[in-house]
């Protein structure tokens, strides 16, 4: 058969309810399962909530995945296992909320692309330390861009 062309996909995974570490292992166990080999994985993050005011504190973690599907198709398998792990609200316009997985796209290949679905980069990525700090551990060579 012929070989599918591999992409690497940089995913970031948060959590500030419940068994948080539990959670951000079951979501890898998913994302192994259904998107692809995950080759690096950071350690877990206690970070304080970014954006938004809350009393649960978050779990952050950083993986890289190597994937055959499309950055949309990753987008919709990602969005399931985050309902399968029980997150019910979706951030609209940047108010966040308290949830029990959150997995967003950080980076896939060198793409850009910016449809309303879809944003890669993720436009906030640059500047948010609980992404910035575990990406650094497992992939040092990924520069910041200096006009994000
Ligand atoms: N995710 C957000 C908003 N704020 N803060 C932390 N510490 N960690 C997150 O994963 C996070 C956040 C939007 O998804
Ligand atoms: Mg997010
Ligand atoms: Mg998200």
């Amino acid at each position: 058969m012929e070989k599918q062309n591999t992409h690497t996909v940089y995913l970031g995974l948060g959590t500030n309810l419940g068994d948080k570490e539990a959670c951000l292992k079951e979501a890898v166990e998913e994302i192994k399962k259904r998107v692809g080999e995950v080759t690096s994985l950071s350690a877990f993050y206690a970070t304080e909530p970014w954006g938004f005011e809350s009393e649960h504190s978050f779990l952050n973690a950083v993986c890289r995945v190597s994937t055959t599907f499309s950055p949309l198709e990753v987008l919709h398998i990602t969005q399931e296992i985050e309902l399968s792990l029980g997150r019910i609200k979706k951030s609209i316009n940047r108010q966040y909320s308290d949830r029990p997985i959150d997995i967003d796209i950080l980076l896939y290949d060198d793409l850009h692309m910016d449809s309303p679905e879809l944003t890669i980069p993720h436009p906030l990525m640059w500047e948010r330390d609980f992404v910035l700090v575990p990406l650094k551990e497992i992939a040092p060579e990924i520069a910041i861009p200096t006009n994000a």
